[in-house]
C-alpha cells in the first residue's frame, strides 16, 4: 500500500514529486531543514515536519530523522528524489525493514550499483558492453594491467561515481603516484580505497538510456538522452533523442538494457550510463534514482516518470507496452543555476522578481517565487527549463525564445550563458563531446 508519501528532498524535485502525488491523490508529507521553512512544496504539502538544521548531513541526509518523520506522520512510502539519500542503500534497507515502500529499486540493487566494480561485473554478466579495463580491483601488478589496457587509462574509485574519485593517467611514469593519490582521496571521501582502471576515452559522448520496470517483470525503455554538455561533472544542457546515432545501434543497446533489467529483476525507473565512442556504447554506471534530466524523456514520450515510479512502488503493474511508446519530436533542457556568470560561484539571496516563460512546448520545473530567498546551503539549481518541438532546430529556437522571456532578478544566474550556448555553431550541428563545454568556456574567459 501507499496511502501517504513522504518527500525526502527539497527544491524543484520535491515540488515535482508533490505534483505527481496530487495527480495520484496521494496525501503528502514534506520534510524540511531549518533553512527551508519557506520552500514552495512545504506550503503545498498536506503536512510538513522540520527534520533538522540547515546542514544537510543533519537534515536531508539524516536517516533516523526521516524514518521518525514517517512514523510520526503515518507515511507509508517515501520518494527520495535525486541526491541526498536517493542512492543510499542503508536508507533503502531501513525503509524496507520498517515495512514502508521506497520509490526506487531494492536496497540490494542500490548496493550493487553503488559499487562501480560490482555494477560493471553485473553489467558484463548480463550482456552489456563495458569499457575495457581491470574488471575488478587493481591487482598487485598495476603496470602490467595498464600496459595491457593501453594508455591513457583512467583510475576510478569503486565507491565513487558521477565523476568523483577519478584520475587520468597518460603514461607509466605517472601510474604509481596516481594510484596512491586516488586511493588516499577515495579512502577519505568514501571510506573505501578500492580502485579499478579503465581505458580512457578522450572524446566520447555521454549517452544514457532510461528504463522503467515493475515488480511483475514488465520492462520498458524510454529511449536515450545526450548529456555530454557538462562542466565539472555537472550537466548543463541535456537533450533527447541524441544526435548522430543510427536507429539500429540504439535499438540494439535498448534491448540489452531491457534484458539486463529482467535478469536482475530491476524495479522502478533506472538509467544506464554509457560512453559512446566511435559508434559503440560502453557501459560505465547505472543510476537507480530519478534523474534531474528526466523531463526531456517525459517531453518526447508523454509519460510521467515520477507518477509511474510511485505507481510501481505501490505495487501496480505497468499498463503501457513497448510498442505503445512513441518518441515524439525533440526536447532540450537547460539547468538554470543561481551562480555568477563568469566565476560560477553560487549566488544565493532574495529573488526580487521571477517570471516564468510560457507558451507552446515550454515546461518549467522550479520552486521559485517572488521574494523567495535561495539559501546558501544546497546546490544552486533554481529551475529547469524544458522545451519540446517537432524537431531539434525548432526546439533550440524555442528554448532561446523561452530563456529570453524568463526573468530572475536579485540574484545572478546562468540564463545568458544558456542563450549563448544554444547559439553556438557546434551545438547547432551536434558536433560536441564531453569536453566541449569546458573548452568553450575556457576560450570565452
Ligand atoms: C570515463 C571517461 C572516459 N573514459 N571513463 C565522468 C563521470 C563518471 N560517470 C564517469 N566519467 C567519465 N568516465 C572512461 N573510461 C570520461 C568521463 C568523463 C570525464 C572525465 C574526466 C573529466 C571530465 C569528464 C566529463 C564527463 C565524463
Amino acid at each position: 500500500m501507499l496511502t501517504k508519501l513522504l518527500i525526502a528532498n527539497r527544491g524543484e524535485i520535491a515540488l515535482r514529486i508533490l505534483r505527481a502525488c496530487k495527480e495520484l491523490d496521494i496525501p503528502t508529507v514534506a520534510v524540511y531543514s531549518e533553512a527551508d521553512r519557506d520552500l514552495m512544496h512545504v506550503k503545498m504539502a498536506d503536512e510538513s515536519i522540520c527534520i533538522g538544521p540547515a546542514n544537510s548531513n543533519e537534515s536531508y541526509m539524516n536517516i533516523p530523522a526521516i524514518i521518525s518523520a514517517m512514523e510520526l506522520s503515518g507515511a507509508d512510502g517515501v520518494h527520495p528524489g535525486y541526491g541526498f539519500l536517493a542512492e543510499n542503500a542503508d536508507f533503502a534497507e531501513q525503509v524496507e525493514k520498517s515495512g514502508f515502500q521506497f520509490a526506487g529499486p531494492s536496497s540490494e540493487i542500490i548496493q550493487t550499483m553503488g559499487n562501480k566494480i560490482s555494477a560493471k561485473k553485473l553489467a558484463k554478466k548480463i550482456g552489456l558492453p563495458i569499457v575495457p579495463g581491470s574488471e575488478g580491483p587493481i591487482g598487485s601488478n598495476p603496470k602490467e594491467e595498464a600496459k595491457a589496457i593501453g594508455y591513457p587509462i583512467i583510475i576510478k574509485a569503486a565507491s565513487g561515481g558521477g565523476g568523483r574519485g577519478m584520475r587520468i593517467v597518460n603514461s607509466e611514469s605517472d601510474l604509481e603516484e596516481s594510484i596512491n593519490l586516488t586511493q588516499t582521496e577515495a579512502e577519505s571521501a568514501f571510506g573505501d580505497p578500492t580502485l579499478y582502471m579503465e581505458k580512457f576515452f578522450t572524446a566520447p559522448k555521454h549517452i544514457e538510456v532510461q528504463v522503467l520496470a515493475d515488480r511483475f517483470g514488465n520492462v520498458l525503455h524510454l529511449g536515450e538522452r545526450d548529456c555530454s554538455l557538462q562542466r565539472r561533472h555537472q550537466k548543463v544542457i541535456e537533450e533527447a533523442p541524441a544526435l548522430g546515432i543510427s536507429d539500429e545501434t540504439k535499438e540494439n543497446i535498448f534491448n540489452k538494457c531491457i534484458e539486463a533489467c529482467k535478469e536482475i529483476n530491476y524495479e522502478s525507473a533506472g538509467t544506464f550510463e554509457f560512453l559512446y565512442d566511435n559508434e559503440k556504447f560502453y557501459f560505465i554506471e547505472m543510476n537507480t534514482r530519478i534523474q534531474v534530466e528526466h523531463p526531456v524523456t517525459e517531453s518526447i514520450t508523454g509519460l510521467d516518470l515520477v507518477k509511474l515510479q510511485l505507481r510501481i512502488a505501490r505495487g501496480e503493474e505497468l499498463k503501457i507496452k513497448q510498442k505503445d511508446i512513441e518518441i515524439n519530436g525533440h526536447a532540450i533542457e537547460c539547468r538554470i543555476n543561481a551562480e555568477h556568470p563568469e566565476t560560477f560561484i553560487p549566488s544565493p539571496g532574495k529573488v526580487l522578481d521571477y517570471h516564468a516563460p510560457g507558451g507552446i512546448g515550454v515546461r518549467i520545473d522550479s520552486h521559485l517565487y517572488n521574494g523567495y530567498i535561495v539559501p546558501p546551503h544546497y546546490d544552486s539549481l533554481i529551475a529547469k527549463l524544458i522545451v519540446r518541438a517537432n524537431d531539434r532546430e525548432d526546439a533550440r529556437v524555442r528554448l532561446i525564445r523561452a530563456l529570453e522571456e524568463m526573468v530572475v532578478s536579485g540574484i545572478d544566474t546562468n540564463l545568458e550563458m544558456h542563450i549563448e550556448l544554444l547559439s553556438d555553431k557546434n551545438f547547432i550541428s551536434g558536433d560536441f563531446d564531453i569536453n566541449y563545454l569546458e573548452t568553450k568556456l575556457k576560450n570565452l574567459n
